[in-house]
């Protein structure tokens, strides 16, 4: 059993994670320092009740696997804000209202990625199901609300649909929609995190598998991390399966430095956010409104890079550690690799893909690739 939290939501708005990596924690155990009253019912997934023996009950409880609050996961936050300079994994940017915020930016003007990806996949749909042949799971990593693959059902007819995303229960409400709306068509949604190897169901059959990784997000992975990411992807999909997947291509400067500085400041908002999002992980103070947000083309990596930068000195704190800014220091929070195309394919070739077939919109903005593992 890997390491498990619950996020336990108090009436007056105050909020506690309780975290246990084996097991169940038996009930009434000292978990983060309080003392909690546990009941379970099948297993640690089904919490009932969770409270701090002296406290009022809970009015919302959530279990999730290994998120930002385990243990190991503080630890590793912590690390990163002692470096020079600090950082903050991506991952963070991803809570309730990240998600929110990157749906707006996914729909802003300045923001090209998504419509172009979303305009190949349904201009070249039947060419891509064509170079896939037949296809029976169609598997989504990071599936979310599953909206891009609509796209692609239709011409690629699967027998089956498995979405896959660490919001178990936001996909499997997703997949669920989407059984309705293509009638026939089996379903099923895994709850996962893709940087670790994924098992799929037994009955997913191990044939005619296509592994379908939308949007550029593996531009948001350092490219050792992208290779490993890749080769995962390559077993995934197995002998005779293959990978659809979206990159973003390199392009003017502006139209790069544009589509992370948006006039709304909507992705300055998103980057500000995952501060907040660290103190509820952390138990930090930082404050987002002593942060500016910084995005610019770095060239010599071929990557947009995200910072927040310090207005003014600021000291941040957290149990077991803090940390002095000077004025001007920034914590490094994104980057997002722009991948030349030729590039590209040579890393799915050493990730062990065979024939590569790659399709690009009419500027070279934006590919999308089907490739045989
Ligand atoms: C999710 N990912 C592909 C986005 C990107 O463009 O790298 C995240 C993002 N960051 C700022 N804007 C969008």
């Amino acid at each position: 059993m890997g390491p498990w939290h619950a996020l336990l939501s108090y009436p007056k708005g105050g909020r506690a994670w309780i975290g246990w990596s084996q097991g169940l924690p038996p009930a009434g155990e000292r978990l983060g320092g309080q003392a909690f009253l546990l009941l379970f019912r099948e297993g640690p997934r089904m919490l009932l009740s969770a409270a701090p023996a002296d406290a009022q009950a809970p009015t919302s409880m959530a279990m999730l696997p290994d998120l930002p609050a385990t243990h190991h996961a503080r630890k590793v936050l912590g690390h990163d804000l002692m470096r020079t300079p600090a950082r903050i994994g991506a991952k963070y940017f991803y809570d309730q209202r990240g998600c929110e915020l990157f749906e707006a930016i996914t729909r802003l003007p300045e923001y090209y990625p998504t419509r172009t990806e979303k305009a190949l996949l349904q201009a070249r749909g039947a060419d891509i199901a064509r170079s896939v042949g037949p296809c029976t799971s169609l598997i989504e990593l990071g599936a979310g609300n599953c909206e891009k693959v609509r796209l692609l059902l239709s011409a690629l007819q699967p027998q089956c649909f498995v979405g896959v995303d660490v919001a178990g229960d936001f996909v499997q409400a997703a997949v669920e929609r989407l059984a309705r709306e293509f009638p026939g068509l089996e379903v099923c949604a895994v709850e996962a995190d893709i940087t670790a190897p994924v098992a799929l169901p037994a009955r997913i059959a191990a044939e005619g598998r296509l592994v379908f990784y939308p949007g550029s997000s593996i531009g948001n992975f350092d490219p050792d991390q992208s290779m490993t990411l890749l080769r995962q992807m390559r077993t995934l999909a197995g002998a005779g399966g293959g990978l659809l997947i979206g990159i973003d291509l390199p392009k003017d400067l502006q139209v790069l430095e544009a589509a992370y500085n948006d006039a709304a400041g909507v992705t300055a908002e998103f980057n500000r956010n995952v501060l907040r999002h660290v103190n509820q992980c952390l138990d930090s103070d930082f404050d987002p409104a002593q942060w500016a947000h910084v995005a610019f083309f770095n060239a010599a990596h071929s990557r947009m890079e995200m910072h927040l930068q310090a207005l003014q000195a600021v000291q941040v704190r957290w149990p077991g550690g803090a940390r002095a800014f000077a004025q001007g220091e920034r914590i490094h929070t994104e980057n997002s690799y722009k991948y030349p195309l030729p590039l590209f394919l040579q890393m799915l070739t050493q990730a062990g893909f065979k024939a590569c077939k790659a399709w690009t919109d009419e500027r070279d903005w934006f590919a999308v690739i089907h490739a045989r593992a």
